[in-house]
């Protein structure tokens, strides 16, 4: 990484790394009603669709001669989309688990399986995202507060033999100060690392400190793509303006990512469904059923 780049992201409090406060661990014993597409099923069809392609939604509102074809390149079947959410349920032969912690790379675990990692400003809602795929899983416990900074390791979750999933600590406000030094060995050494999540807050759009990610991934070589999180914070017009910005971005000033903007609600459930067949197709674990759905998920394989 670049002096500029290194500085930029430390450009945060340096507060001395506090040992965790308190926080919100309850686990799920029960699954949030919304966990399983199954359960999606029976609701009206055009929340249905809201929830399996959020960008449904929104596309009403685009002007005419506006492509909406990038937002929509992954678009499995429902049949897909159940065969990966089976990847998420647990099972004594399929243990979905909290791995381990790591603030040094010599203290990472050797996972010998796929790797996806979940990047972004602190509290943009990556330790929600991840506790959302595993909703079907409620025993596993991740972590997630309203205080930002509060993921200080990269935390690895294993999902059977099929994959493992990262969460990070946040960068920005409150990072911690070593934070540079952990993730940029991380991403640039991890050999099964074959996906990074970028995740930026879709209720404010992409910031200054987005940005810099994206230089980032794109200076690492690193196939990455960009997740939008809170969407159920802003009206469907202030999230649109801020995906067409996000999407220009994407567009001129990237090469590495995947042109579509994966939109999700932790605390809905929109995108989440979607979110785990990508997952599924991109370590591997899915073969996508449909040949339209391939015409665009090839471009991520
Ligand atoms: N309304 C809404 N709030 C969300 C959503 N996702 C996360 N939040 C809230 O945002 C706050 C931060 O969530 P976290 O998941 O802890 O964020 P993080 O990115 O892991 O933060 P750090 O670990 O501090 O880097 C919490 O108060 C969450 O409840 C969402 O989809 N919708
Ligand atoms: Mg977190």
């Amino acid at each position: 990484m670049t002096a500029a780049l290194r500085k930029t992201f430390c450009l945060t409090r340096r507060v001395p790394l506090q040992p965790q406060a308190p926080s919100w661990t309850a686990s799920w014993r029960c699954a949030h009603a919304l966990a399983s597409v199954q359960k999606a099923l029976r609701l009206p069809e055009k929340k249905l669709q809201g929830l399996l392609f959020p960008f449904s939604e929104l596309e009403g509102h685009l002007a005419r001669g506006v492509s909406q074809a990038n937002f929509q390149l992954f678009h499995p079947s429902l049949e897909d989309i159940a065969r990966a959410e089976a990847l998420f349920v647990p099972s004594p032969k399929h243990k979905i688990d909290y791995y381990s912690s790591a603030v040094r790379m010599d203290h990472a675990p050797s996972i010998n399986q796929p790797e996806v990692c979940f990047m972004g400003r602190s509290n943009v809602g990556k330790s929600s995202l991840i506790r959302a795929l595993f909703s079907l899983a409620p025993d596993v416990e991740v972590r997630v507060s309203k205080t930002p900074g509060h993921t200080k390791k990269l935390n690895f979750f294993t999902v059977g033999k099929a994959f493992t999933l990262v969460d990070m600590p946040g960068y920005g406000h409150k990072a911690p100060k070593d934070f540079v030094d952990m993730v940029e060995p991380y991403l640039t050494t991890r050999a099964n690392l074959v996906r990074t999540f970028l995740l930026v807050d879709g209720s404010v759009g992409v910031q200054k400190l987005d940005r810099v990610a994206m230089e980032m991934c794109e200076e690492l070589g690193l196939p990455y793509v960009i997740v939008v999180t809170k969407i159920d914070k802003r009206s469907q017009g202030t999230l649109l303006a801020n995906l067409l910005q996000l999407q220009e971005v994407i567009q001129k000033h990237t090469e590495g990512c995947y042109p579509q903007p994966f939109l999700v609600s932790s605390t809905q459930f929109h995108g989440i469904y979607l979110l785990r067949c990508f997952i599924a197709h991109v370590t591997g674990k899915l073969h996508l059923a449909t040949s339209a759905t391939q015409s665009g998920a090839e471009r991520v394989s």
